[in-house]
């Protein structure tokens, strides 16, 4: 395994958690390295199910470390109710890490969140509202606050001032909101950073220390390609890097420390909050997957769009990231249906574009071009090998694999651990 970089293929939620659950078996440590609690992982173990939004997907294995990378937006209220309830359930959480140089999302940016969504209206993004944008904004803009400023109260106390005076004016004048109270804040974060002390440290010195020692790591990463900053369907994106090269970027790592990259796409699409969609199906079909798929946000319950496999997409994600492997889920939700389709090309303007484009004004005229293929009726959800699908599911698999230019190496047929096919 040595270093995998593990990243969503398409519009995230195709089950980055499931898989890194599954491949953190194998792994020493599990990084994260972009994103804060926008991202919903899902963990389905022995039965029991976890959604975790900041803390990596490797919890669940007794002692194996967990490190939060400097490219992270951490909100420590947020972090300390998902400490809180995974020590209820008896998950042990003392080997978590967190880099000193992560930012931290603070009240204010959740507030500039809903506040800039309101003044959009219609034209909103449809964030999550957790504050990621403005926490990032902030980073960029070099006024953002960081883990280790947050544990020292004499570097705290005055930053947090000073940035305060300017938010509120920023509420008050330009949004009409109230501002906030400086003391009440400082004293309530000063308390989240006394309790988070004991687990900053310096993420890329154990990780190229580890990787020195010939140890595997493997890097979780949050939301997936099409939402990247950069390379996502700007400005319908999330303002981090879901793209495989920021795992170097937000855990302190040299690409040539990377060895391999998987993604992980559903064996369908979904998209949740706005933006340009190609293969979507606002029909009874879409309906049909969101109900089989139970495709509902895992942090803010909202429905998610469904659509077809959108091949165009899925080998933008293996230019982007530089695949290795796909990880297909959900072949299970198709299960019963006729006939499957698969996106092949965009037909725009009577031009066939097989590379997915940079504007909206061409995505949004973009239609998809379909090639047809016959579905399967028997139960997949015990499968426990390739060669026990059925032919037909066999069949969607490898076209999708030709059609991405990137091998299948995990397959998922179910929510558990156990539901996971491994293909040579
Ligand atoms: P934000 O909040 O600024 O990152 O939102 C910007 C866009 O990024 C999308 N985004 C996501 N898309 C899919 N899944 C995400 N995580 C949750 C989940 C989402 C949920 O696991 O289901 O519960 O609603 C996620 N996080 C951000 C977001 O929808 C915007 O399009
Ligand atoms: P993530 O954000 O990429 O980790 O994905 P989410 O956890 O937000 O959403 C994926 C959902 O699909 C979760 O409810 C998972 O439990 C579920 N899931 C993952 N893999 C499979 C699979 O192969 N089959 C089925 N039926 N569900 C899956
Ligand atoms: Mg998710």
């Amino acid at each position: 395994m040595s270093t995998v970089v593990l990243i969503g293929a398409q519009w995230g939620d195709e089950g980055k958690g499931k898989v890194t659950d599954f491949l953190a078996a194998q792994a020493h440590m599990v990084v994260r390295y972009q994103g804060g609690n926008n991202a919903g992982h899902t963990v389905v173990a022995d039965g029991r199910e976890f959604k975790l939004h900041l803390i990596p997907s490797g919890i669940l294995y007794p002692g194996k470390p967990c490190l939060i990378g400097n490219g992270v937006v951490l909100d420590p209220e947020v972090f300390i109710q998902e400490l809180d309830s995974l020590e209820k359930r008896g998950v042990n959480t003392d080997n978590l890490r967190i880099s000193p140089r992560a930012h931290v999302i603070m009240p204010y940016h959740r507030k500039l969140d809903a506040c800039e969504e309101n003044r959009k209206g219609a034209n909103k993004i449809g964030t999550t509202g957790r504050g990621i944008g403005p926490a990032y904004g902030d980073k960029a803009a070099r006024v953002g606050i960081r883990m280790a400023d947050m544990i020292d109260p004499e570097e705290f106390g005055p930053k947090l001032k000073k940035i305060l005076e300017d938010k509120n004016q920023l509420l008050q004048k330009y949004y009409n909101e109230e501002g906030f109270d400086f003391q009440e804040m400082f004293e309530t974060y000063s308390r989240y950073g006394q309790r988070l002390a004991k687990f900053v440290e310096d993420i890329s010195v154990i990780i190229n220390r580890s990787i020195d020692q010939g140890q595997h790591i493997l890097f979780e990463g949050a939301q997936g390609t099409l939402l990247d900053l950069d390379h996502g369907t700007y400005p319908f994106v999330t303002s981090s890097h879901p793209v495989a090269a920021a795992a170097c970027l937000g855990a302190g790592l040299g690409p040539t420390k990377i060895n391999k990259v998987m993604a992980v796409a559903k064996a369908y699409v979904t998209r949740v909050g706005e933006g340009p969609f190609p293969t979507e199906l606002k029909d009874d079909l879409g309906n049909y997957l969101r109900e089989k798929g139970r495709e509902f946000g895992t942090t803010t319950g909202r429905p998610r769009r469904c659509g077809w496999f959108d091949g165009v997409v899925a080998r933008y994600a293996t230019r982007i990231n530089g695949l290795d492997y796909l990880a297909i889920t959900k072949l299970d939700v198709l299960t019963g249906l006729e006939s499957l389709k698969i996106c092949t090309g965009y037909n725009y303007r009577g031009e066939l574009l097989t590379e997915f484009p940079p504007t909206l004004k061409v995505l949004g005229e973009c239609q998809p071009v379909y090639e047809e293929m016959p579905g399967w009726k028997e139960d997949i959800s015990s499968v426990k090998s390739f060669a026990e699908l059925p032919e037909t599911a066999r069949a969607y698999l490898n076209r999708i694999s030709q059609i991405s230019g990137a091998p299948v190496g995990i397959v998922g047929v179910g929510p558990g651990r156990e539901q996971t096919l491994i293909l040579e």
